[in-house]
């Protein structure tokens, strides 16, 4: 495709030029990649009307079956909603994707859902490094709702943070546990906490929304993404939070704040790049027989960067 076709593709929201350009994006070859970079450079803004939802928890905690029961009713309303899953284990095994698109089943048949699933290669964390490039994608051809459904670990949740408006964080009655594995930090950058599971016991599950909510700007809301209850309260809360709040300032301090995310994932890259070359390896062997400081090494290899 050239240049042209695929401005235009994203332009009239033509989904299989979609689906070829996110692999354009994903592609390591030198062509693509600067290809990518030129379309990117052309559609990135900070005023799309786009709503771009993160989703994270530890896995089996219902994001998936949120999604399905959620964006079902988005679609309903007239919306075109995409889903971009994020799956860290999915690169090695060939995916729990397949348990993501089980859970979507309400989804898959509608045309205004588009379902992207991406490996979660070799960003810090959990986020795709060019997760924040698919967004900027779906916002191009105008979908109205974006989601990101991350597997909560580690820093993830922090990066997911920086690419999205409005993150949700979902719990399990008496999900302290969850905290502990993800990190308690991940409270921080958590707009709305959901606690999902309410039929499984329902004082457990308000208890849970009230501990870990406390520090929290937004109320949390107790949901049964099985059953769908709950959801009016969850869209009333982004609706609030897209009414009230200066989006375009938001996003401008997100992209700034992303730009160095961006800059330390590729140095790192490059860096596991270089590792195989002869000149790296020299400076190692120097400086494990002392005829290099360790400062010293690092200058060398920093100026290979
Ligand atoms: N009882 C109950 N089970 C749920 C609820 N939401 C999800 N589940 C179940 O939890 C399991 C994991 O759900 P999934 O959506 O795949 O979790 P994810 O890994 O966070 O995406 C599935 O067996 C779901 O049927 C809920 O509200 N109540
Ligand atoms: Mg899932």
């Amino acid at each position: 495709m050239t240049e042209q076709e695929i401005l235009e593709g994203i332009k009239n929201q033509n989904p299989q030029v979609l689906a070829k350009t996110m692999s354009l994006f994903e592609s390591q070859k030198d062509s693509d990649k600067k290809l990518a970079a030129k379309i990117l450079h052309q559609i990135e803004k900070d005023d799309y009307p786009t709503r771009v939802l993160g989703i994270t928890g530890t896995p089996g905690v219902g994001k998936s079956t949120f999604l399905n029961g959620f964006v079902d009713s988005l679609v309903q309303r007239g919306n075109k909603v995409a889903i971009l899953t994020i799956d860290p284990s999915s690169e090695k095994t060939g995916g729990s994707i397949l348990g993501d698109k089980t859970r979507m089943t309400d989804l898959i048949k509608h045309e205004n859902v588009f379902i992207r699933p991406s490996a979660s290669r070799a960003m810090l964390g959990g986020v795709s490094a060019n997760t924040r490039d698919l967004i900027t994608l779906c916002e191009a051809a105008s979908f109205d709702y974006i989601f990101v459904e991350s597997v909560g670990i580690g820093q993830s949740e922090v990066q997911l943070a920086k690419i999205v408006d409005f993150l949700l964080l979902f719990l399990a009655p008496g999900g302290g546990d969850d905290l502990q594995g993800i990190k308690k930090g991940v409270l921080e950058f958590t707009d709305l906490l959901i606690v999902n599971k309410k039929d499984l016991g329902k004082t457990l599950a308000l208890q849970t929304a009230s501990l870990y909510g406390q520090s929290l700007e937004n109320e949390p809301c107790v949901i049964s993404a099985l059953e769908k209850e709950g959801f009016e309260k969850v869209q009333q809360q982004i609706d609030s939070f897209y009414e009230k709040e200066d989006l375009a300032k938001i996003r401008f301090e997100k992209r700034k704040d992303f730009f160095w995310t961006r800059v330390e994932s590729d140095v790192i890259q490059l860096i596991h790049k270089l590792k195989a070359s002869d000149k790296l390896n020299k400076v190692l062997e120097k400086y494990l027989a002392k005829k290099y400081d360790l400062r010293k090494a690092i200058r060398k290899i920093l100026k290979f960067i």
